[in-house]
């Protein structure tokens, strides 16, 4: 396996003009044949032609006519290399390939019989020989044929110039893209599918043709998606003025899939899991994640695909741009600033579960990485979550107004180019006339940098220093980082709970955005009347931690009365910290475990206070995740991480127990169910009470979740009646699993759902996991199935993952090894779950690392493993 360097970037040495596809689609025998027309690109200073290409069989190569023989060309491993070739020349490649034997679901493969792509990052050269790069953009043509009666819906990019028959029971379609596309924007889907149509007025005043295609039986759960799709067209037209460029645009669900879903242009494929909803077998987590992959991928069509990437490098250019667009949408779908605000605790929950600890491990890299051997495994939360940080960071900066002048901009520049990260930061800096310069570190150094905050006040001369110091860990490849431009948005609260009017020069308003930039700088806030409380890092305006000697008393302050309700947050999930560490500590130590009435009293006042959204009064009261708590620790000891988690749980339920039954039914939905916020918001205040409730010893929690899950007509509630019964080991749990899974049998997601319950339940070991995969449902074979039980398991049970005899860790290497026989990008996903191994304590540890050894040291991996595994031990 060999490492591909940023800086070595050179320009292809030909560009691609026009492809026309040419496909006979058989399951074991597909003939592809391709003609394009190359033409020399004017800035390279290589000779000959070189073409991808991977797992195909060349059939016959035509170079200008004229067939090429075995002297004409060389195939180097994944490479054909035509040398000395003249400045316009027409390829004719015909290539044969089997798509039923194509488990990696990259490239041209079969599900459920039908036939799907997935070209992203680098699939297309499994279907053709091709410069499958991102900066070779060419205008395709594709021509379908295959049987009718198996494959009546045949579909690609772009528009239907033609469709017949070709009498030997089989069809054709032929199908152009008008826009000019790199070879990973390229799909077709040809099955046995029924779709949702509707014509949609654009902006411009034309109609659009928006179908959502579905296996048949599966009608009945599209109208969220077409919903979501129609907003996210108007949303795109009003908040940034980018309108659909197409007379069509198709979504396609698939049961197997790597990922989310794929942008592809005119014909976005998705997993399942992001399009099929109705109340009986989707939740309200499952719909809106179904809103902001629609949202996303279609946002794909202007920040991804008018302007694509240079080089894989550039992945966040398009991705962290992208999820920032799908998140603004989501926050303004809900309208309110609360709900934005429960949007946005949401994102740093998952930074702080799932990015921190990238940033913190042996794969961490910087948004925009400087070297990779597999780039599948850099669709990561760094490229993604916190790459929509960096962008959100630029806003804030800029202001919003700002941000869509600098948008304006990168599209007047760059529209069908294929740009780089530095392209976009120039068109925000150009267009706002900033200097962001130094902001580049963002985007070149990895880790996560820690602010440290030191308050001063000055009673007679009534002013408030606050001293702000940053350092960055050093990360794989980067031992010395430089200082950050860090956006710091801060507050000032009086004893009153109030926020001070910040009087100096550019800090006026009840929050000044302070800019660090320096390795420590004091800000100085002028006529501050009385010692006030920092409210700092308001909206978690930086990706970064921030320390601050806070006392109890000041959090409590905080947890009652910031402005901010993402700072109200954390208050509150920094006096949860405070205890969940100690006490693990006490756990790991066997010392006595006590909570005191002060954290309960905090967490009472705001759960009966209905002044306040009850979607924001569940993040407020969810503690933080067993994975977060493990970050915090200096050694790792799962299984008091844990029981520590259950008693803090265990005393809520029974201490704040009168309250939360009485929000239990107050926030009852009754009537038909609605995935709004405000319905789901209550559904989940309803639900974390009933969570509590059933974790206190008394019987009254586990007969609330049995009456629940008895009369529940939507899945959020029945799921959550469900994992309440299952983690407080309640005896009605197996029953209640086993009616489940009668009632939902032939729903696929749901019985993921069934899986992944029971893979995170707490008396769930190895042993009943390989139990679970015996089940007639399971198959390793399908991704969404993998996850909801291997997964779930290796990622979501880390008292169980994590046994003392290292069970956990030899089914981890089995199923990994097992898993990249099948599907390498899936299985490097898996291998990741070891990536803290070295955090662990001492006993772990030496079983980690033989397992870690154990798949190392196999000849036969692939380099998607390889690559997570070697990383993890060097
Ligand atoms: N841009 C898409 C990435 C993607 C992908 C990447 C590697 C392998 C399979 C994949 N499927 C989709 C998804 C997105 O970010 O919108
Ligand atoms: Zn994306």
């Amino acid at each position: 396996s060999q490492t591909i360097y940023r800086n070595d970037y050179t320009p292809p040495s030909y560009l691609v003009e026009t492809v026309e596809l040419g496909f006979d689609l058989d399951p074991a025998r597909t003939i592809v044949a391709n003609r394009m027309t190359m033409r020399r690109n004017p800035g390279s200073k290589r000779a000959g032609i070189e073409l991808h290409g991977e797992n195909i069989e060349l059939v016959a190569l035509r170079m200008n006519g004229k067939l090429l023989g075995k002297r004409d060309y060389r195939i180097d491993g994944r490479l054909l290399r035509i040398p000395n070739t003249p400045d316009d020349v027409t390829l004719e490649i015909e290539t044969l390939t089997a798509p039923e034997k194509n488990t990696t679901l990259s490239g041209l493969y079969v599900s459920n019989g039908n036939f799907f792509t997935q070209c992203e990052a680098e699939g297309f050269r499994s279907i053709t020989f091709f410069p499958d790069r991102p900066d070779v953009m060419a205008k395709f043509t594709v021509m379908l044929r295959a049987d009718k009666e198996k494959y009546p819906v045949l579909l690609s990019n772009g528009n239907l110039v033609e469709e017949g028959e070709l009498g030997d029971g089989r069809h054709f379609a032929l199908w152009e893209d008008p826009f000019k596309k790199p070879s990973y924007l390229f799909a077709l889907v040809a099955a046995r599918l029924v779709c949702q149509e509707e014509r949609f007025r654009l902006k411009d005043g034309r109609d659009a043709l928006l179908q959502v295609w579905v296996e048949e039986g599966n009608l009945d759960k599209t109208d969220y998606a077409m919903q979501s799709l129609k907003n996210s067209i108007r949303w795109d037209e009003e908040r940034f003025g980018l309108e659909l460029d197409l007379d069509r645009f198709m979504i396609v669900a698939v049961g197997d899939f790597n990922m989310g879903a794929m942008e592809n242009k005119g014909l976005n494929i998705f997993n399942t899991k992001f399009v099929l909803a109705n109340p009986r077998v989707a939740t309200d987590v499952d719909y809106a994640g179904i809103e902001a992959v629609v949202g996303h991928e279609y946002f794909h069509n202007w920040t991804g695909n008018r302007v694509t990437c240079r080089d894989w490098f550039q992945l966040s250019l398009k991705e962290g741009l992208t999820v920032f667009r799908d998140q603004e949408f989501s926050a303004d779908m809900i309208g309110t600033d609360s709900g934005r605000a429960v949007t946005r605790i949401d994102q740093v929950r998952t930074l702080r579960q799932a990015q921190f600890p990238e940033d913190a491990g042996p794969m961490a890299h910087p948004v925009r990485p400087d070297s990779f051997v597999e780039i599948n495994n850099f669709y990561t939360v760094t490229v993604y979550e916190k790459g929509a940080e960096v962008v959100r960071m630029i806003q804030t900066l800029v202001g919003r107004e700002g941000f869509r002048k600098g948008m304006d901009l990168y599209f007047e520049r760059h529209d069908g180019q294929a740009v780089t990260c530095d392209d976009f930061r120039a068109a925000m800096a150009d267009a706002n006339g900033r200097d962001l310069n130094q902001f580049e570190r963002w985007y070149s150094q990895a880790g996560t940098p820690v602010v440290g905050a030191v308050g001063r006040y000055d009673a007679e001369a009534k002013t408030f220093d606050l001293t702000l110091s940053q350092s960055c860990p050093p990360t794989p490849g980067q031992t010395d980082k430089l200082p950050f431009h860090i956006p710091v948005a801060v507050g000032l609260l009086g004893a009153d709970g109030n926020d001070m009017q910040l009087g100096q020069g550019g800090l006026k308003g009840a929050t000044a955005v302070l800019e660090l930039t320096e390795q420590s700088q004091t800000f100085s806030f002028t006529g501050v009347l009385e010692a006030p409380t920092p409210s700092m890092l308001r909206d978690f305006s930086a990706p970064v931690v921030l320390e601050y000697a806070y006392t109890d008393d000041e959090l409590l302050h905080l947890f009652s009365h910031d402005s901010d309700p993402v700072n109200r947050w954390e208050a509150g999930q920094r006096l949860a910290m405070a205890r969940l560490s100690r006490l693990a500590g006490a756990l790991a130590n066997g010392g006595k475990l006590d909570l005191d009435d002060t954290f309960i009293d905090a967490m009472r006042k705001i759960l009966v206070d209905a002044t306040l959204d009850p979607a924001f009064r569940e993040q407020a009261l969810l503690l933080p995740s067993e994975t977060m708590i493990a970050e915090k620790m200096g050694v790792v000891n799962p299984q008091a991480i844990h029981a520590a988690r259950q008693f803090v749980r265990a005393c809520i339920g029974a201490c704040l127990r009168a309250e939360l039954t009485s929000q239990y039914h107050a926030n009852l939905t009754p009537g038909q169910y609605s995935p709004d916020a405000l319905s789901a918001g209550r559904r989940g205040l309803k639900n974390l009470a009933l969570s509590y409730l059933a974790a206190a010893p008394d019987a009254d929690g586990v007969n609330l979740a049995q009456a629940q899950f008895d009369g529940a007509d939507n899945m959020t509630d029945r799921v959550a009646a469900l994992v309440a019964l299952i983690q407080a080991r309640a005896d009605a749990a197996p029953a209640a699993l086993h009616d489940f899974y009668q009632d939902f049998k032939n729903e696929a997601l749901v019985i993921d759902k069934w899986f992944s319950m029971q893979a995170a339940a707490p008396d769930t070991d190895v042993k009943a996991v390989r139990a679970l995969m015996q089940h007639s449902a399971f198959n390793l074979k399908n991704p969404n199935r993998a996850r909801s039980l291997v997964f779930s398991f290796c990622g979501g049970n880390p008292a169980q993952f994590h046994a003392i005899d290292g069970s956990g860790y030899a089914f981890w290497a089995e199923q990994v090894i097992a898993l990249d026989a099948i599907n390498p990008q899936v299985a490097s996903r898996l291998a990741r779950s070891m990536d803290r191994w070295r955090r662990y304590a001492p006993a772990l540890q030496l079983n980690m690392k033989k397992a870690l050894q154990q798949v190392a040291s196999l000849k036969k991996l692939s380099n998607d493993v390889r690559e997570v595994v070697s990383k993890a031990l060097a």
